[in-house]
C-alpha cells in the first residue's frame, strides 16, 4: 500500500456557503495544504440529488471555487475541480454501488433527515448518496478526509465499501482506509435560531446563519438576533448543557478568537450574552468580512474561475484514470 498521504474533500455548490462550513471544513482545508496532496472538488453531482435551477447551479459551482480561494486555498498546491468533469467518479460510483449493501445505507442518517416524510418521492440519487461519496475518495486512494461532524457516518460507510471492495476481490489494502479529519470543537455549527439544528445552506431563514459573503452590517445585525440565554454567563460548561444556543456562540466565539472555552468562560462568566455578542461580532466581522469582499471580487472574473476548474480538472483526471485502470482491472471490465 502506498504510504504517501492524500487529502480529498468536497463541497456541495448548493448555496452560499456559511461559517459552518468554513470551520467545519474550509479551515481545515488550508492548513492541510501544508502537510500534504490535497484534492478539493465542487460536488455538483451531489448537489442534484436535490433538484437545482440549472443556471443557479452554474453560478454556485463558481461562487464555491470563489469561496475556496478567497479562505486560503492555493489553486498551484491543491488540485480544484468539479466533480462532473471527472468521469471516473460516475463510473467508480457504480461499481461501489455493486459493493455496498443496502442494509447498509438504510442505517444512514443524512438520507432520512434530507428525504424527509415522503421517502417514496425521494430521489435514488439522494438515496446512494453516500456510495457516491465513497467513490469520490477512493478514485484519488485519499488517505484522509477533512470534514464536519455531519460527514462522519458517511465515511465510516467509504471505509466499509473498501474493506469490502478489498476483500471481494482479493487485493489487501488496494484502497486505503480513509481517515476522517474531524474539527473538535467547531465541527457542528448551530444555526443560530435553533441550537437544535445544524448551520446550513438550505435553511430558509438567512438569519440562521453567517454567510461568508455577508457584509459587516449584516454579520452585526444576525448576531445581535440570534438566540441565546436570558441568565447571565456561567463558569463552568456543565451549566451549558441544556443551553445549545449560548453554547453554540461561545464556541464560535472561542474558534474565531484562537482562545479555550476554558478561558472564554473565565473572560466571559457573569456577564450578559449581549457582551459576548457584541464581542462576538466583533471578531467575526474581522475575520469573515474581508473573505466575502475577496468571494465578490473573485466573481468578477468568471474565466479565472473557470481556468482554475480546467486545470484541476486535467490533474485530477491524471491521477482518476491511472487508478481506474487498476479497479476495472481487478474487478473483471475490460
Ligand atoms: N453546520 C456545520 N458545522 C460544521 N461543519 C459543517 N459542514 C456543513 N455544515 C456544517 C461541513 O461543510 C462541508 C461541506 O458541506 P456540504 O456543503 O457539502 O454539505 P452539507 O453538509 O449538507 O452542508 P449544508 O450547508 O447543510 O448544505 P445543504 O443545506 O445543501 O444540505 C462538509 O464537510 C460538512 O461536514
Amino acid at each position: 500500500m502506498s504510504k504517501k498521504k492524500l487529502a480529498f474533500s468536497g463541497v456541495q455548490p448548493t448555496g452560499n456557503l456559511h461559517l459552518g462550513n468554513y470551520l467545519g471544513a474550509l479551515k481545515n482545508f488550508v492548513s492541510l495544504q501544508k502537510e500534504m496532496e490535497c484534492i478539493y472538488c465542487v460536488v455538483d453531482l451531489h448537489a442534484i440529488t436535490v433538484f437545482q435551477k440549472p443556471e443557479e447551479l452554474r453560478n454556485n459551482v463558481l461562487e464555491t471555487v470563489a469561496s475556496f480561494l478567497a479562505t486560503g486555498l492555493d489553486s498551484e498546491k491543491s488540485i480544484i475541480f468539479n466533480q462532473s468533469a471527472v468521469s471516473g467518479h460516475a463510473e467508480l460510483a457504480w461499481i461501489l454501488n455493486c459493493v455496498s449493501r443496502m442494509g447498509w445505507l438504510n442505517r444512514m442518517t443524512q438520507f432520512k433527515d434530507k428525504a424527509g416524510a415522503d421517502k417514496e418521492k425521494a430521489s435514488v440519487g439522494l438515496y446512494i448518496y453516500p456510495n457516491l461519496m465513497a467513490a469520490d475518495i477512493l478514485l484519488y486512494k485519499a488517505t484522509h478526509v477533512p470534514v464536519g461532524a455531519d460527514q462522519k457516518q458517511h465515511l465510516e460507510l467509504s471505509r466499509d465499501i473498501a474493506q469490502k471492495f478489498n476483500n471481494d476481490f482479493n487485493c489487501k489494502n488496494f484502497f486505503p482506509l480513509p481517515e476522517a479529519l474531524i474539527p473538535k470543537n467547531v465541527s457542528r455549527i448551530m444555526s443560530l435560531r435553533d441550537g437544535t439544528k445544524k448551520m446550513s445552506k438550505s435553511e430558509e431563514s438567512d438569519y440562521s446563519r453567517i454567510n461568508l459573503k455577508d457584509t459587516a452590517d449584516e454579520i452585526n445585525k444576525k448576531i445581535k438576533k440570534a438566540k441565546s440565554d436570558s441568565e447571565q454567563i456561567p463558569d463552568n460548561l456543565k451549566s451549558l448543557e441544556k443551553k445549545p444556543e449560548a453554547l453554540n456562540l461561545l464556541n464560535i466565539y472561542s474558534e474565531i478568537s484562537r482562545n479555550s472555552l476554558d478561558k472564554v468562560l473565565i473572560e466571559m462568566s457573569g456577564k450578559e450574552y449581549s457582551y459576548l455578542k457584541t464581542k462576538l461580532a466583533e471578531v467575526l466581522v474581522e475575520t469573515i468580512a474581508p473573505v466575502g469582499k475577496e468571494i465578490k471580487k473573485l466573481l468578477g472574473d468568471r474565466s479565472h474561475l473557470e481556468q482554475i476548474l480546467k486545470k484541476g480538472k486535467q490533474k485530477a483526471n491524471i491521477i482518476a484514470e491511472e487508478n481506474l485502470k487498476n479497479i476495472r482491472e481487478k474487478v473483471g471490465l475490460i
